[in-house]
């Protein structure tokens, strides 16, 4: 992974643990003149990184700014291809909206979009998705996998059980669930959402969008009224501040091992996975989709994702895309 010299720079303060480092070192040590030494901590205090300068010692790191640090997490990211473009922003409408740009443009497998904040952020079938500045993960991985366009619903699955193990490696005081598609909930709420949008040709997945949106460090009055009684973050459940660029570089490196192992060997072991997370098997459910609503116990999901629930008259019905209410 290319790091910047600027990014550097700022790895030698992260691991110097608050000791001052003197322009004089890090110009000997980089082969540059002091005023380049200068100019790049001048960009990193525009950045938000506080230093204070100590007489005769140098440059001390006070504190860094809340916002995902994309040095911070190239030098993290142990991935072959997923976060191995980064388009990093403040701002953006949507990060899928990007995304899609991205693609027409000829964006490389495991190109990721992420922003602090989003005006606009998308759930599915057009919902808004509420994007805290600072607070949340809102992310975009262009994904370029050799498969046929009806298997993408899978992909959903696929980020799914990376989120959850990613979670699961992390934090040790709550348990994640997911529920069918593409909910992953703590202690019942809502914390994060996943949308995945196609590029396709008749036979041929030309890119997949997956969106990833996950509530991070908000704390209850953080989220607009509507969504305080159904929507929780993990810092909530875990009860401390979570490092997020931690959690992206985690949810990336299982998702690039999931995808892999999912386009060469199959759908089962993702399935498995997702079994043993799922909040929704074995529940009375209701599934309301755009043409039936569906209630019943959830039995299993199929080789291809499909929900399947036993009716109380026993016939049994396999649900593609739907809303789930856990009834029990
Ligand atoms: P969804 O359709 O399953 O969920 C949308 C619904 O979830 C909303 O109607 C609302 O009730 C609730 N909701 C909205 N915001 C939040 C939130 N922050 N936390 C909990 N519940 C909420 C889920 O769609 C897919 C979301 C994908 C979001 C990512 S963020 C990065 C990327 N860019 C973008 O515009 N969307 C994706």
């Amino acid at each position: 992974m290319h790091l910047t010299m600027k990014d550097e720079i700022l790895q030698r303060f992260l691991k110097a643990n608050g000791e001052p480092i003197s322009g004089q070192q890090l110009a000997d040590d980089f082969q540059v003149s002091r005023t380049a030494i200068w100019k790049h901590m001048q960009t990193l205090q525009q950045e938000g990184y506080e230093f204070e300068t100590i007489k005769k010692r140098g440059y001390q790191l006070l504190s860094v700014p809340d916002k995902v640090d994309v040095g911070q997490l190239k030098q993290l990211l142990q991935t072959d291809r997923y976060g191995q473009t980064i388009h990093y922003f403040d701002k953006v409408d949507s990060t899928q909206l990007v995304a899609h740009e991205l693609v027409r443009a000829g964006a490389k497998d495991g190109t990721i979009v992420i922003a602090e904040h989003q005006t606009t952020g998308r759930g599915r079938m057009l919902r808004e998705w509420e994007s805290t500045k600072g607070k949340g993960i809102w992310m975009t991985i262009i994904i370029r996998p050799t498969i046929p366009p009806h298997q993408a619903p899978q992909f959903t699955l696929v980020a799914a059980v990376a989120i959850i193990n990613a979670m699961k490696a992390m934090f040790k005081n709550f348990t994640p669930e997911i529920k069918w598609p593409n909910d992953i909930l703590i202690n019942g709420k809502k914390t994060t959402g996943i949308l995945t949008e196609m590029i396709a040709e008749a036979d041929q997945v030309q890119a997949l969008l997956i969106g990833i949106g996950i509530n991070v460090n908000q704390q209850i009055a953080d989220f607009p009224d509507e969504l305080q009684s159904i929507a929780t973050s993990v810092s909530i459940g875990e009860g401390e501040q979570v490092d997020r660029v931690q959690l992206v570089a985690h949810v990336l490196q299982f998702l690039e091992n999931y995808s892999d192992h999912y386009v060469k060997h199959g759908f089962q072991f993702i399935k498995e996975l997702w079994e043993q997370s799922s909040g929704t098997l074995g529940k009375q459910v209701k599934a309301t989709s755009l043409r039936e609503v569906v209630e019943g116990e959830a039995i299993r999901i199929t080789e291809n994702g499909v929900l399947e629930i036993r009716q109380a008259n026993g016939e049994i019905k396999g649900v593609y895309s739907a809303d789930i209410e856990i009834l029990d």
